[in-house]
């Protein structure tokens, strides 16, 4: 009896805990979410920035208790460092799938996000792209791959019609860093200018790796142009901008999408002023939504939004949201709802295209004032 008498309660206990164990185990059922973009080299500041977005997100639903099919789920983010390169980014991303992630938020640069996406296509399996614009990325009829930004076709395609439009230029130059990003977004401001009447003067090349555009600038300052699109990202838009000031070359510069943050004014110094630049999407602060995500954000990260990371915070949503309507994590149950999907991001509405694009991106026009950008103008797109 004295033994009966100790026995139960442990008994009680143990019997508690095993019952308890398979329900512990299933509220401990992870989802995989896979990134990738470059974490280190010249593109690092944008890939930390996007996968903080992401980070949050996935936070965000763990403090949220997010379900799917009526259990718990945690989060796990596996991140892949692409370092820009196409070849690398191709490498991630079987990575990634044979990983068994779930989705894949990524990537950051045209030319690795291009070549990913056809392994990710081949492989069934979803990648939310929540920066790289090559219009190609939609244009392939691919099922998996959805945009949450707008591509280059909208982007750069506004800022050849504005350059037409309103600022009424007349020699207009182009330089691109023959990437499929730089190239793809001069293609499309080339294709509006034209659209709407106006004339390309000159167009010059360069890389990604350079650091030198004299040759190219003085052959533009032959010309006299008199607004100049760079299509590349910070580290040549700055020099390009910072040699034109060198070269006494007065034209307008004007970037595309991925030119306006901090760094580029902290690259480029007090020669910035005056510079515009065309950026996806609306401003972070001219939404409630988006004024709280910078604060959170500063507060969880020490440091500002640079630029993408509301696009990877959206991205991230816009899977688990599918994931929890279909009440799956599987590809082939949750695709469908990602087609369908429709809500309020922080960068603007998210709802996709047959293509997978996003349906009515917007872009905003901003320049360089008193060593801020200032924003200039929204442009909706359709
Ligand atoms: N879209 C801005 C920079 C990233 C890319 O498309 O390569």
């Amino acid at each position: 009896m004295r033994f009966a008498k100790t026995f139960t309660p442990i008994a009680v206990a143990v019997g508690a805990l095993l019952a308890v164990a398979p329900l512990a185990s299933r509220a401990e059922t992870v989802v995989k979410i896979g990134f990738a973009a470059p974490l280190t080299g010249p593109n690092a500041s944008y890939g930390k920035d996007l996968q903080n977005g992401v980070k949050m997100a996935l936070d965000d639903a763990k403090a949220q208790g997010v379900k799917i099919n009526g259990e718990p789920v945690s989060f796990k983010l596996i991140s892949e460092d692409d370092q820009a390169d196409p070849r690398v980014g191709v490498q991630v991303a079987q990575k990634l799938v044979d990983e068994g992630v779930s989705v894949v938020v990524g990537h950051f640069n045209s030319g690795t996000t291009i070549p990913a996406s056809d392994l990710y296509e081949k492989a069934g399996l979803p990648v939310i792209d929540p920066a790289a614009t090559n219009p190609v990325i939609s244009s392939r009829g691919y099922k998996n791959v959805f945009m949450v930004i707008s591509s280059d076709a909208q982007n750069a395609g506004t800022a050849g019609t504005y350059a037409v439009t309103t600022t009424k230029a007349k020699r207009i130059a182009v330089i691109d860093d023959r990437t499929a990003f730089g190239q793809g977004e001069a293609d499309e401001f080339v294709k509006a200018v034209k659209a709407s009447g106006g004339d390309i003067i000159d167009r010059e090349y360069t890389t990604n790796q350079a650091t030198d555009f004299k040759t190219q600038l003085t052959n533009l300052k032959s010309k006299n142009p008199d607004l100049i699109f760079v299509g590349a990202l910070n580290p040549q838009a700055a020099g390009i901008i910072k040699q034109m000031n060198q070269l006494g070359l007065k034209a307008q510069f004007v970037g595309g999408g991925g030119v306006k943050d901090i760094d580029f004014i902290k690259l480029a110094g007090s020669v910035a002023e005056g510079a515009m630049a065309w950026e996806y999407g609306r401003p972070l602060d001219s939404t409630p939504v988006g004024a709280k995500f910078a604060e959170r954000f500063k507060q969880k990260f020490g440091e500002d939004v640079l630029s993408y990371a509301p696009f990877g915070y959206d991205a991230a949503w816009t899977a688990i949201k599918a994931m929890q309507a279909a009440n799956s994590t599987k590809p082939d149950d949750y695709r469908p709802k990602l087609q369908s999907i429709s809500f309020d991001g922080i960068t603007g509405h998210i709802e996709f295209n047959a293509n997978g694009s996003l349906k009515h991106g917007s872009s905003t026009a901003y320049q360089v004032k008193n060593g801020q950008w200032v924003t200039v103008k929204t442009v909706s797109g359709l």
